[in-house]
């Protein structure tokens, strides 16, 4: 048994005792202790004690949009087209608003922490023909197909977010 199962107040205290970062050092390390600069984050070099600030996931998500303007694109796709629409990008255990994988917030943060599209795949457990299907989908954006698009039912108003939004994927190493 912990000495915080016998003194749960200790907790409290412990938590009282983390200072806030300084400005100039916003980044706060796990742990709590270790505090430090914005820029160096992802520049290579560990500087948290357990080199959080290079964690493959904080680095990916770091250059991805932000999770919440990935949920609420998702949402908008499923406003606009229904709930099972997702199904079309990312197979079968999408439908019904991507509730077998999570849900919309789920998807998204999968999408910014996933260094690549496989990653992707292991990640929200997706059948493997899934993940080649959505490879195919950004492959064919990627080579400016937007044929691919419309066949997926995007309407002409729809276009330049949902390049934007794969482009924006691609370009921070999804298909590596
Ligand atoms: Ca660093």
């Amino acid at each position: 048994m912990s000495i915080h199962n016998l003194f749960p107040f200790l907790e409290f205290l412990v938590a009282e005792q983390v200072k806030e970062c300084e400005a100039y050092i916003p980044f706060r390390c796990p742990g709590g202790e270790v505090c430090i600069s914005i820029q160096y984050l992802c520049d290579g070099a560990p500087d948290c004690p357990d080199g959080y600030d290079e964690n493959a996931k904080l680095c990916t998500a770091a250059k991805r949009p932000p999770v919440e303007e990935t949920a609420s694109f998702l949402q908008s796709l499923l406003a606009s087209h229904g709930p099972n629409y997702l199904e079309k990008l990312f197979g079968g255990k999408a439908r019904n608003a991507l509730k077998q994988l999570g849900g919309v917030e789920e998807v998204a943060v999968a999408l910014s922490e996933s260094q690549t599209i496989d990653d992707f795949g292991n990640t929200l457990k997706l059948m493997k023909s899934d993940v080649e299907h959505l490879r195919s989908v950004f492959m064919a954006v990627e080579n400016g197909d937007i044929g691919m698009l419309k066949s997926l039912g995007i309407k002409d108003s729809e276009l330049g977010d949902v390049k934007f939004f794969l482009e924006k994927l691609v370009n921070t190493g999804f298909l590596d």
